[in-house]
């Protein structure tokens, strides 16, 4: 048996943590750990784990075989680089950096034998609907890529919620799922155009961004994360014979028909089953010793942009390097 000790009890720990749960008895939520002690003590009651003192606590444990982040974005990296240190296999909620100094922080860990032990929460890439578009763009149905389109739709974020964390923690999935769908790196990273301040808010919105890969493959994003109706992922890959699109339905690879608004209220909604089926997996491969998933290379790629993105932010209109 396997026991895993969380960090972070909020909506995302919260998910994971009721997955690790279906898992009994081949896994055991040993130890967990949050802020809130209310919340956190309640938690552990029902999971029959220990609250420990801190993120640390929670690391050190030696009944915690494996650890899984779901703390805010910015403390995530600390507690991999604790995890690398004594060995212990992580599973991280993105973005696993937030800054240059983590980045580089973590980068010291590539090609180390800590490279394997972290796995990344990109779960788009369990998700049905893009693994779907992707087998068809992979299976050369319509050419070589020429452009993508995607849109990242969101109801409301928290209102401390900045551009930095409009990259890091939101955009962050096109980027990953870019590299991914067309198996390339991103070279460059644009503002085209940021929106308005809304009263009392920090957050510009909408933002359009275009980004250039290695080859030369244009991708515009469009974000809209305050849109006050409903989630909504898009993408759409426009090929030299033709182009293919992300369903809106979390479970084929089809198209809504048309005038379809049947929009998820939340990510967590429209994301349910990839959440699910991630975690799965990297438990399925702690107990091979194995990594299949997105590991540390992919989760720096990605952060790479991000991290460029926010520089991008502040001279819209001009291409920023990664
Ligand atoms: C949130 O943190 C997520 O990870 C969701 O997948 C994303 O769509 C949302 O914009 C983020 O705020």
């Amino acid at each position: 048996m396997l026991g895993i000790g969380v960090i972070g009890l909020g909506a995302m720990g919260l998910i994971h943590l009721e997955t690790l749960q279906t898992l009994t008895p081949r896994v055991r939520v040993s130890s967990v750990f949050d802020v809130v002690d209310n919340a956190t003590a309640r938690v552990a009651a029902d999971a029959g784990a220990r609250v420990a003192n801190s993120a640390e606590d929670v690391v050190r444990d030696p009944s915690v075989d494996a650890v899984l982040i779901a703390s805010p974005a910015p403390q995530h990296a600390d507690v991999v680089r604790s995890c690398l240190e004594v060995g212990k296999p992580v599973f991280c909620e993105k973005p696993v950096v937030t800054s240059r100094t983590q980045w580089s922080e973590l980068a010291g860990f590539l090609d180390t034998p800590g490279e394997v032990l972290v796995w990344t929460g990109f779960m788009r890439r369990f998700d049905p609907a893009f693994v779907a578009l992707r087998t068809r763009y992979q299976e050369d149905q319509v050419g070589q890529a020429i452009f993508l389109d995607m849109a990242h739709r969101n109801p409301a974020v928290p209102i401390t919620f900045g551009n930095d964390a409009y990259m890091n923690e939101t955009f962050i999935h096109e980027f990953d799922v870019l590299r991914w769908l067309l198996g390339e790196e991103i070279v460059a990273v644009q503002v085209d155009r940021l929106g308005p301040v809304r009263t009392g808010g920090v957050l510009n919105d909408p933002q359009h961004l275009t980004l250039w890969s290695e080859s030369g493959v244009t991708c515009r994003i469009s974000g809209h994360i305050t849109n006050d109706y409903g989630y909504e992922i898009r993408c759409e890959i426009v090929g030299q014979r033709g182009s293919v699109s992300l369903s809106s339905s979390p479970s084929d690879g089809e198209q809504p028909p048309l005038g379809d608004s049947s929009f998820s209220s939340n990510w967590a909604d429209r994301f349910e089953d990839a959440y699910r089926s991630i975690v799965r997996s990297w438990v399925a491969d702690l107990e091979k010793g194995m990594h299949t998933g997105v590991g540390l290379r992919d989760a720096l790629a990605a952060s790479a942009v991000a991290l460029a993105g926010v520089e991008a932010q502040r001279e819209p209109g001009r291409p920023v390097t990664v």
